[in-house]
């Protein structure tokens, strides 16, 4: 059975002109999007989105970041475990950690600008898509 998941392309990706590039890396794959949109994110909406990261040292900043340019959410689907294929196309949270081959691996050096977001277990899929997209189709 098909599994979904919410995929954020960051300010980052945007700026460096790497939407393709990562897109196309995703698709590639075989995934698909069932969703696609480029929007400006309010900071309400990345607070509750980040909730559990509330209380970190680096919690503004990362808002901050999600809010400085647009993003491109993609609702992206594909067969059995789609949250882990997209994890692991996208690579360690550190992009000084990530695998080569990955999206942060191949493109990214900073933490605080790691270019993709992808949910991290069924569960938080559910919640950001309905958080993202609270519209039916
Ligand atoms: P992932 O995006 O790999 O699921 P999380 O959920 O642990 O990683 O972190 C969410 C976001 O918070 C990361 N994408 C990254 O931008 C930021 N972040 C995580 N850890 C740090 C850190 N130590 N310093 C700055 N930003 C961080």
């Amino acid at each position: 059975m098909d599994q979904r998941t919410l995929v954020i392309l960051k300010p980052d990706a945007v700026e460096r002109g790497l939407v393709g590039e990562i897109l196309g890396r995703l698709e590639r794959k075989g995934l698909r999007f069932e969703r696609l949109e480029l929007r400006q994110l309010d900071v309400a909406t990345v607070r509750e989105h980040y909730a559990e990261h509330r209380d970190k040292p680096f919690f503004d900043d990362l808002v901050a970041f999600l809010t400085r340019g647009p993003v491109v959410l993609a609702q992206v689907a594909g067969p059995r475990d789609t949250v882990a294929t997209v994890r692991t196309l996208m690579g360690a949270t550190d992009p000084l950690q990530a695998a080569p081959g990955t999206i942060r691996g191949d493109l990214a050096m900073l933490i605080d600008e790691n270019l993709i977001h992808g949910s991290d277990s069924p569960a938080s899929a559910a919640r950001e898509l309905a958080l993202f997209f609270p519209d039916p189709q």
